[in-house]
């Protein structure tokens, strides 16, 4: 359903002014370049009445995302792709959204994915050099600046950077258990900023299925694993444990589920919960766990009776 509108805007008409074709631009680069006019309100009203109605509109959203790193960028893909009618919502603290995977590993460009995690670079058409059982990306921001623009392309998704997720909404559900029923965000300036000014109390988004996948613990990461052992649904962490690529990779991708009702837990976050293996620098996990992760909420969500974002049956 169409958000209805907010602000009525009195823009004044369009100006007329002449569409050139390319060539014709490129031959004004003589000192006669030209813009269109604009007045000030008009570029603060283009974008404060598609921000807002777009906020007005994911306050419920079908499926929120939190963490734009390479698993939830991956899970947004996969599932806005196969499932067009649902409204995914990414949350994303960092004013860049790809997390860690801009590089590959230490400060090294390269980055290399497992096969058969490789078929994912095909769809989604990324080059890559084939090394027998694993295939080289010749710049990891390649592989995250073109899964970043799939995923934004897609009409059902919608991004908001610089917004974390600074608790979840948890509520009893029809049959009394605890469920996660949402996010609770704030600009993550105010949310860096808690302790330095008065509260700012935060926002929310109402949603059946959230997808947690903020990375291993940090300033932010692993965020829902520690919540949910703050908030009682889990006893303690699982905590990342060391490196083995062999056993880190499938465990990641095999063990990505609903870890509560209502919230399915992805990528390196995973790690934290399970206490699992960190594989380093190979990513073909972060993309079998951000589908598989997909897969899951589409299962969970096709499961369960939906009112109004709200799990009743
Ligand atoms: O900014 C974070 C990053 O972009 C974001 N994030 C974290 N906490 C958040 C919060 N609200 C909103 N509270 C939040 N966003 O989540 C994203 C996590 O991306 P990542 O790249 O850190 O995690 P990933 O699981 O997608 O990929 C992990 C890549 C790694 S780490 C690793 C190792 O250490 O061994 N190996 C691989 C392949």
């Amino acid at each position: 359903m169409a958000p209805a509108p907010l602000l009525q805007t009195s823009a004044p008409a369009p100006p007329s002014f002449p569409q050139k074709a390319f060539m014709d631009v490129a031959e004004d680069y003589d000192g006669q370049y030209r813009f269109a006019p604009i007045q000030e309100s008009q570029v603060s009203r283009a974008m404060i009445k598609r921000y807002f109605e777009t906020m007005y509109d994911r306050a419920v959203s079908d499926v929120v995302i939190v963490g734009a790193g390479s698993a939830g960028l991956t899970c947004a893909y996969h599932l806005a792709s196969t499932r067009p009618e649902l409204k995914v919502t990414i949350i994303e603290a960092n004013v860049a959204p790809g997390g860690g995977a801009w590089l590959g590993g230490q400060l090294m460009s390269p980055m290399i994915i497992r096969k058969p995690a490789d078929a994912f670079l095909r769809e989604i058409d990324v080059p890559y050099e084939d090394e027998g059982p694993f295939v080289v990306v010749k710049h990891a921001a390649l592989f995250t600046s073109t899964l970043l623009s799939a995923v934004l392309k897609l009409p059902n998704v919608v991004l908001m950077n610089a917004t974390a997720v600074e608790d979840l909404i948890i509520h009893e559900d029809f049959a009394g258990k605890q469920r996660v029923a949402g996010v609770v965000t704030n600009w993550t300036l105010v949310a860096l900023n808690h302790d330095t000014q008065s509260c700012m109390d935060p926002n929310t988004i109402t949603a059946p299925i959230i997808v947690s996948a903020t990375g291993h613990d940090g300033p932010m990461g692993a965020f829902s694993a520690k919540r949910l052992v703050s908030a009682g649904l889990l006893k303690e962490l699982g905590n990342m444990r060391g490196l083995d690529m062999n056993r880190a990779e499938p465990a990641i991708v095999n063990n990505t589920r609903q870890v509560a009702p209502g919230l399915i837990m992805t990528g390196m976050e995973l790690s934290e919960h399970d206490g699992s293996n960190r594989m380093g620098p190979t990513f073909g996990a972060m993309i079998g766990s951000g589908i598989k992760a997909a897969k899951e909420a589409v299962r969970a969500y096709d499961a369960a009776k939906i009112v109004d974002g709200k799990v009743v049956g």
